[in-house]
C-alpha cells in the first residue's frame, strides 16, 4: 500500500476499511466462501442473493469467462441456500473478528411478498447488517427484471422501504437511455431510507458463441446470459455517474462492472462510486485480487497527490 493513502469509505453510515468487496454472486454462496472473503483484503462482504427457499439454480454450464479477458457470461439462475442460511450467518457474524468489515445481505425474493417475509425475519433478528434488495437478476426464466419495470419497482419500494426502516440499498440493472436515468432517479429520491444504489448488475441476455463447436457457451435459456467484466466497464461507469449526478444529497452509488485493476477502480470513484465491487476478476483470479487492486489504486492516488477517496470522488471532468 502506498504510504499516506487512505482507501477507507462509508456506505449507508457504516465504515468500510477499504472500498473493495465482492460483487454479489461471486464467492458468497456458502459459509466457506464467505469466510474466504473475511480472510481476504476486501473491505466488506455481501452474500449471494437469497430467495425465500433454497434454489439449485439453472443447469450447467452456467458461467464461463470469455476469451481475451473481455469478461464473462453467466446464467446461474439464483442458486442459493435460502434466506435462513444467510440470516444464520448474519446472526453468527463476529464484527470484532472480521477486520472491521461490514456485512451486506442481498435479497432477491421471487415476489414482493417473499421480500416482505425475508425482511421481516431480518427485522425480528435486529442485526447490524445492511440489506440490499436485488431488482435485477436477469437469469430466472419467466421472471423479468423488476428494475426495467418502473411502476413495479416503485410499488415494491413503497412496500419495502418503510418495512426495512433502516438505511438500505438496491441492486440495479444497467440503463441505456437518459430518460430512464431520470425516471429511475426520481423514483429513488422519493424514499428517504434508500441509502444507496449498486450499479450495475450484469448486462442481461447477451449471447456468447464458440466458433469451433458452433455452440453457445452457457446451457440455460438457449445460451442467453448476463455479461460482466471488462466489456461492461463503460456501461457501468455511465450508470454510476448518471445516478451520482441525479440522486439526492446523502444517497450513494456503489460501482461494479469491469474492474480488473486499480485503473478501472479509480475511474469508478471519479464517476462517483462510494465503494467498488469486483465480480468477474474475483471469480477468475481469486481473493488475491483485493490485495493487488488496492495496491494499484493506492499507487495511482499517490502519483496524483490524492490522499483519500473524497479528494476525487465524483470529480470527473468534461473537456
Ligand atoms: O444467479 C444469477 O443468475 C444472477 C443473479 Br441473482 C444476478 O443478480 N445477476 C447475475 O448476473 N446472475
Amino acid at each position: 500500500m502506498a504510504a499516506n493513502v487512505d482507501l477507507s469509505t462509508n456506505v449507508a453510515g457504516v465504515k468500510l476499511p477499504n472500498l473493495f468487496y465482492n460483487a454479489s454472486g461471486v464467492m458468497c454462496q456458502t459459509e466457506k466462501e464467505l469466510n474466504q472473503l473475511i480472510e481476504s483484503d476486501s473491505g466488506a462482504l455481501i452474500t449471494k442473493s437469497a430467495t425465500f427457499l433454497p434454489r439449485e439454480g439453472n443447469p450447467s454450464p452456467r458461467y464461463t469467462a470469455l476469451p481475451n479477458g473481455i469478461g464473462s457470461i453467466n446464467s446461474m439462475g439464483l442458486p442459493n441456500e435460502g434466506y435462513e442460511y444467510y440470516l444464520n450467518f448474519a446472526k453468527n457474524y463476529n464484527y470484532n473478528n472480521s477486520k472491521g468489515k461490514p456485512l451486506f445481505i442481498s435479497l432477491s425474493g421471487l415476489s414482493v411478498q417473499d421480500n416482505v417475509n425475508m425482511i421481516t425475519a431480518f427485522n425480528d433478528a435486529d442485526l447490524p447488517c445492511i440489506l440490499e434488495v436485488n431488482f435485477s437478476c436477469p437469469n430466472v426464466p419467466g421472471k423479468p427484471q423488476l428494475g426495467y419495470d418502473f411502476e413495479g419497482m416503485e410499488n415494491a419500494l413503497t412496500v419495502l422501504a418503510p418495512l426495512i426502516k433502516k438505511p438500505f440499498g438496491i441492486k440495479l440493472p444497467p440503463y441505456f437511455d437518459i430518460a430512464h436515468f431520470d425516471i429511475a432517479a426520481n423514483i429513488f429520491n422519493k424514499f428517504e431510507n434508500l441509502a444507496y444504489v449498486t450499479c450495475i448488475n450484469s448486462v442481461g441476455n447477451g449471447l456468447a458463441i464458440d466458433v469451433e463447436t458452433e455452440q453457445v457457451l452457457v446451457k440455460p435459456k438457449d445460451g442467453f446470459g448476463g455479461l460482466g467484466g471488462l466489456m461492461v466497464l463503460n456501461t457501468a461507469l455511465a450508470n454510476v455517474n448518471a445516478f451520482y449526478r441525479r440522486l439526492s444529497p446523502g444517497k450513494q452509488v456503489i460501482g461494479v462492472g469491469g474492474v480488473t485493476s486499480g485503473k478501472e477502480a479509480f475511474m469508478h470513484v471519479l464517476a462517483g462510486a462510494s465503494a467498488v465491487q469486483i465480480g468477474t476478476t474475483l471469480k477468475e483470479e481469486g481473493e488475491g485480487c483485493f490485495t493487488r487492486i488496492s495496491k494499484e489504486l493506492s499507487e495511482i492516488m499517490a502519483s496524483k497527490g490524492y490522499k483519500t477517496l473524497d479528494d476525487f470522488r465524483g470529480k470527473v471532468k468534461t473537456p
